[in-house]
């Protein structure tokens, strides 16, 4: 086995995890995983975790902290549930919520995986105060999931980043839209590898692109099939500012994979599926709030810098 210590470690799981899990939760919860998270105007973190009951559907639902690590206050009832009247789209649940403040409509834009009966596709929501939402649908038919817009417009249109399913892989893609509803110039920005790569047969974005001053750093996860199941695990790329669409330079190794118990044991074993991240004051520390093994919530703390440092010395184009 080669030692781990000889790979750099950009991040730390905080000592508190999980930070959240069903047994928290004030209503009944089977698991509670891959939240969604923002810094709100008065400096607390809100998540927006995926709550599954025991039909095996999901719903979203708010937890507020000062600290961003505990003293969490969770909404008494779910915050968003689906609504497969209004919306069909949304039968058999919503699930993996990503959060962008966008700074021209003042509001949060929401994308979530919508369970249809065609499949999953990616819906969005806007609201102010995560106690209201304004419904936009499906913005991506099946199969189609990890969407996440960009906070501001690339040249002059909305962006969004996602993963529909083609065969043989699951790659990301980018599409443009004018008015959040009308989307077109759909573009492959990152496949997914192929052999024995540690992301070889689907990659799919993780929280939000996160705007560095060298280009839209993206986190996202890689997926490798073997004998025992799937196991997730986290790599890093960078795309160019201006368009959003050029990848810069891609990582060549996972950079955070399962290693712990709460990320090896649980309904889905072996997954590290981060949706969101907040930012410490200072820019640079990066909290990543993640989903460990479709079961509880977890965070861990790194630094942009340390992440850019690292694309630079083992990334390629
Ligand atoms: C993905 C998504 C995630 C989930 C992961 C591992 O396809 O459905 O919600 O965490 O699989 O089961």
């Amino acid at each position: 086995m080669i030692p781990s210590v000889h790979y750099d470690v950009l991040f730390e799981r905080h000592p508190n995890n999980p930070i959240l899990t069903a047994a928290d939760w004030p209503y009944p919860a089977h698991s509670v995983f891959n939240p969604g998270a923002t810094r709100l105007a008065d400096g607390s973190t809100l998540l927006l975790c995926r709550v599954e009951d025991r039909r095996g559907h999901s719903h979203l639902c708010a937890a507020r902290s000062d600290n961003g690590v505990d003293g969490w206050r969770i909404d008494p009832e779910p915050t968003l549930w689906p609504d497969p009247e209004g919306h069909p789209e949304e039968l058999w649940g919503i699930e993996d919520p990503r959060i962008t403040f966008i700074d021209e409509l003042g509001k949060y834009a929401v994308t979530y995986t919508a369970f249809s009966r065609g499949g999953p596709g990616v819906a969005l929501a806007l609201t102010t105060d995560f106690r209201r939402f304004e419904r936009y649908g499906m913005v991506m038919q099946p199969d189609d999931k990890d969407a996440a817009l960009l906070p501001r417009r690339v040249n002059g249109r909305f962006a969004l980043l996602h993963r529909p399913w083609t065969d043989p892989s699951a790659d990301i893609w980018i599409s443009f839209s004018p008015d959040l509803r009308n989307w077109g110039g759909h573009r492959l920005v990152m496949p997914a590898r192929r052999g024995s790569w540690w992301d070889a047969n689907r990659v799919g974005l993780g929280p939000p692109l996160i705007e560095t001053s060298r280009g839209w750093l993206l986190l996202y996860h890689g997926v490798r099939r073997t004998a025992a199941g799937c196991l997730y695990r986290l790599g890093a790329a960078l795309f160019d500012l201006e368009t959003a669409q050029e990848c810069v330079l891609r990582g060549d190794s996972w950079i955070f994979g399962p290693e712990t118990s709460y990320e090896r044991e649980g309904d889905v074993g072996y997954v590290t599926f981060p949706c969101g991240y907040t930012l410490d004051a200072d820019g640079d520390g990066l909290n990543l709030y993640y989903g460990a093994a479709d079961t509880s919530v977890a965070l861990a703390r790194g630094s942009i810098a340390a992440i850019l440092g690292w694309l630079g010395r083992h990334g390629g184009a």
